[in-house]
């Protein structure tokens, strides 16, 4: 009886060991929280270093309107990277570093429970139907992947963020391997992937 009773105490204890284990290796996300509305999360404050195979197209002699990696993590709807392959990016890698202590070393662990993408150069309309967007996107966090399809959207919702399935483990880095795109619908830009924005939300906070 006793030793049933030990028995007994070390499984509950087990148990919530281990709920207490996949609470921190694998924090539940709030009920509620979506890209447009994170409620219960916290942005990820780190600064961000972006490391990139696919180039960054070149910013308009004209306007000066760049289109470099820094605009994925600016916050700013109105700036996009695009890249500069010859195709729309298919097999290249973004690949985003934290520096969460701010020691200017980009080499700290965070624990992303949301990762948001606003797809496509959501500037403008015209922008937005022009450019090529993400379809499939591979995220890899803690060496664990998740594919996720994006939904295809008109002009009229391209401001709404998408959710990226992940693994929520602690990880020194979110890597988005590009699998497959949408081909923007005016010739001369069809063919230029631009994502406008890439959010990280933590639990913490
Ligand atoms: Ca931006
Ligand atoms: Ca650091
Ligand atoms: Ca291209």
């Amino acid at each position: 009886m006793r030793r049933a009773v030990l028995w007994t105490a070390g499984a509950v204890a087990s148990a919530i060991i281990g709920v207490l284990i996949g609470w921190k290796l694998e924090p539940l996300l709030p009920a509620d929280a979506t890209c447009d509305n994170p409620v219960g999360l916290s942005p990820v404050e780190s600064r961000v270093e972006i490391g990139l195979d696919l180039g960054e197209y070149p910013a308009d002699p004209v306007t000066g309107t760049d289109f470099v990696a820094a605009n994925l993590v600016d916050g700013d709807p109105t700036t996009a990277w695009v890249e500069a392959r010859d195709d729309r990016g298919e097999g290249g890698e973004l690949r985003f570093t934290f520096d969460a202590d701010d020691d200017g070393a980009f080499d700290d662990t965070i624990t992303p429970t949301l990762v948001c993408v606003r797809n496509g150069f959501v500037k403008r309309p015209d922008l937005f139907r022009a450019n090529a967007r993400l379809s499939t996107v591979d995220v890899t966090t803690g060496g664990q992947t998740h594919r996720t399809t994006l939904p295809v959207k008109g002009a009229d919702r391209m401001l709404l963020m998408d959710p990226l399935g992940l693994s929520r483990t602690p990880t020194a880095a979110v890597t988005l391997v590009i699998v497959a795109t949408n081909a923007g619908e005016t010739a001369s830009d069809a063919n230029d992937l631009a994502i406008s924005d890439v959010v990280f939300y933590t639990s913490g906070g």
